[in-house]
Formats: C-alpha cells, sequence, structure tokens
C-alpha cells in the first residue's frame, strides 16, 4: 500500500494526539489487509501501530473499537492467571484518554506495537502450521468463559454462505460494472454447487458457537524473531460468535494452498496435505478434547467453504467494480475468485482424504 494515499495533513492530526509529529516520527504502511489502511509509526516518544478503519466496511467502527477493548480485557486476565500464554494486543489511548481519534469522519486507532515479530505471508516450515493452530484454538478456548452477548456483531452473516450468495444474485441482477459477461461461467460454478451449499446450511443449524476469529489468516499471526514461535493473535475486527469450522477453514485456505490468494497460476496449485495435518492435529489438540464429533466432521467442511466463500465474495465485488477489497489493479478480484474458487473444487475432490486426516489425528490423540 502506498502511504501517500493519505495526506500528511491527516496523519499530522491523527497522530498529534498521540504525542507525535511528522517531525520526530516515519510513518509506514504496515501489512497487507484488503480493507483497514495500516501503518507503523515509530517516533523518538513512542512506537504504534495506527490504523484508518474503513467505514465503508465496518459500518459502526467504534463497535470494532470497543469489541476489541473487551476482548483484550478478557485475555489480559487470562494471561494474569496463567491460562493465556499469547499477549493480548491493547489498544493506545491517546492523550485525551480516548480510544479512537476522529479526523474528517474517518476513525483512527493505535494499537500496540510488539517489537523483535515478523508476519509470515505462507507456511515455510510444518512446525508453523502446528504453531497457527495451537495459537488460533488457544485463541478462542480462551474466550469459552467470554460472555459473547457483550460483543457486537461487527458484520451481521460475516460467514453466512447464504446471504453471500445472496449478495452474488443481487451483483448479478444490477451488473453495476458491466463486467458480467466475462465472468458468467463463474457465477454459473457457484451456483450448481447446491449440494455443497446445502450441507453447509444443515451442519450450520447443529453446530455449536463459539467466540472465533473469523479472520485466521496465516498473517494474522505475529512470530517473535527470537522464539520462532506465534506471540500474539492480531486483526480482532472480525472476532463475533461463530463456528469452529470457519476459523479452521480459512486457516486451511490460506496455509495449504501451493499459490497466493491472488496467484495466476491454477495449474500449478496444488494442496500441502501435510500442512493440513498439522493444522488438524494442532487445532483440535487446542481445545483439549472439547470438540465434539460433529465439530471435528465439520472442521472437513469448513476447509471447503472458507474458499468458496471467499471466491463468492471476490466474484460479487469484481462484478459491482471493486467496491469492498483494495484491488490494485482491474483483474484483480477476479483473479482471486478463480484462484479460491479453484482452491475450492482441489479441496472438494480430496474430502475424503481430508476426513481421514482429521480423524485420524483425534485417534492419535486418545
Ligand atoms: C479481508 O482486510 P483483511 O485482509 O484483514 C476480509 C476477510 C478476507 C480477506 C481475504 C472484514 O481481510 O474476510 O478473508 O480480506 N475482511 C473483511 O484476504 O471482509
Ligand atoms: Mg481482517
Amino acid at each position: 500500500m502506498d502511504s501517500k494515499v493519505v495526506s500528511d495533513k491527516t496523519l499530522e492530526e491523527v497522530i498529534s494526539h498521540f504525542g507525535c509529529s511528522l517531525e520526530n516520527s516515519t510513518v509506514s504502511p504496515l501489512g497487507n489487509g484488503l480493507i483497514n489502511w495500516t501503518f507503523f509509526v515509530k517516533s523518538t516518544v513512542q512506537s504504534f501501530v495506527l490504523q484508518r478503519i474503513n467505514h465503508h466496511v465496518f459500518k459502526k467502527p467504534l463497535q470494532v473499537i470497543n469489541n476489541a477493548e473487551l476482548i483484550s480485557e478478557h485475555l489480559c486476565n487470562k494471561q494474569r492467571k496463567g491460562e493465556f500464554a499469547l499477549a493480548p494486543i491493547s489498544q493506545v489511548k491517546t492523550e485525551q484518554g480516548e480510544v479512537f481519534v476522529q479526523v474528517d469522519g474517518a476513525y483512527w486507532r493505535a494499537l500496540e506495537y510488539i517489537p523483535k515479530c515478523y508476519t509470515v505471508e505462507s507456511i515455510e516450515e510444518i512446525e508453523q502450521a502446528e504453531q497457527a493452530g495451537s495459537a488460533f484454538a488457544q485463541f478462542t478456548a480462551a474466550l469459552s468463559d467470554f460472555s459473547a452477548e457483550s460483543l457486537s456483531e461487527i458484520i451481521p452473516n460475516f460467514h453466512n454462505l447464504q446471504s453471500r450468495l445472496d449478495q452474488l444474485t443481487e451483483a448479478v441482477k444490477n451488473n453495476a460494472a458491466n463486467r458480467l459477461a466475462s465472468c458468467q461461467n463463474l457465477v454459473d460454478y457457484c451456483f450448481a454447487q447446491k449440494a455443497f451449499i446445502d450441507g453447509v446450511a444443515s451442519i450450520s443449524a447443529q453446530l455449536p458457537m463459539h467466540v472465533t476469529h473469523n479472520d485466521t489468516k496465516i498473517n494474522n499471526l505475529l512470530f517473535g524473531s527470537d522464539e520462532k514461535a506465534p506471540v500474539a493473535v492480531i486483526d480482532l475486527d472480525t472476532c463475533m460468535p461463530g463456528f469452529l469450522m470457519n476459523d479452521f477453514g480459512d486457516m486451511v485456505r490460506t496455509c495449504c494452498s501451493t499459490e497466493p490468494e491472488d496467484g495466476k497460476n491454477l495449474a500449478a496449485m496444488s494442496i500441502k496435505f501435510d500442512v493440513f495435518m498439522a493444522l488438524a492435529s494442532s487445532y483440535v489438540k487446542g481445545f483439549d478434547g472439547k470438540i465434539t464429533p460433529l465439530e471435528l466432521k465439520s472442521l472437513v467442511i469448513g476447509a471447503q467453504l472458507l474458499p468458496f466463500m471467499i471466491g463468492v465474495r471476490f466474484l460479487t465485488d469484481y462484478i459491482n467494480g471493486d467496491v469492498y477489497f483494495h484491488a490494485a489493479h482491474s483483474e484483480h478480484n477476479i483473479d482471486r475468485a478463480k484462484n479460491q474458487l479453484h482452491l475450492y473444487k482441489l479441496l472438494s475432490a480430496q474430502e475424503s482424504k481430508l476426513s481421514e486426516i482429521v480423524h485420524a489425528g483425534q485417534a492419535a490423540m486418545v
């Protein structure tokens, strides 16, 4: 991301609330988020992560900020009691004691910066997959006694497949960017997955709710440079009540493909089964026997669902004219959609093998 998406005047005003100025600070773009703008601010006074919340996506930014406060408070308590080994990320208050700054109608917040950390975009060693499964499981497990009702539902129906398909139907109807003709075959492909779609609806009606992260991409884990292991789960924007299969599925989506999310070489894409195995066993183990047999079964559905659902979402955004996800070029969203729907296809073709792996991992634990 270009740091010049924001004017110096705006940045100056925002960081002044944290006792910084452009004269004594450097501000550089951070991470690869597709929604918010994120920067690293390093000053002679303090270092922190600065984020402009995309209020077109997060229509009530204060709810995002408030949820993050509640979760971080709960995790801090757990950590103090020795019941949570990762670092909760706190929001940094302004000099006026506020958790956000509003400038020109946009909401900005600062997050604690943990030094000597790095993120990864893909799994480089199997050990990282084991660590990722375990870290995201620990996160949800630590929130098992958190009052989920106190959280606002940030984006209603965020991981509801039928609602995502309804949005695709609406986009097709409007054909706002006049792009439908070029992707009609993909639209047809999505709606032809009826048996899978019905299966998702049926299992969703029976699964228990947890407080889930809902964006368990591998780059939402901070790895410590010294320990070479996760030290924190980041990006709590979509942390809401949900199903374990969604969190597991998003890990599979971002860790088990040999191609990046927007890679165009589909013929080269294959599934990293060793990574899948490591994710499944470490995720299940992280719940210490508290995962139900139906939830275990659902993990294999989630592994297919998350690539399919984001494929539908990228396709919808392409048809709408790139109004939701940041797109670096006009074909970006369609490239992402093709990629993710192909991943879904590969994973679906391997459903029984994935199921064997999940159940074998579970059996090895008893
Ligand atoms: C968005 O902005 P980022 O990268 O944290 C999206 C996720 C998608 C992801 C695809 C609020 O997350 O749901 O999985 O892009 N977040 C929202 O890379 O829509
Ligand atoms: Mg996110």
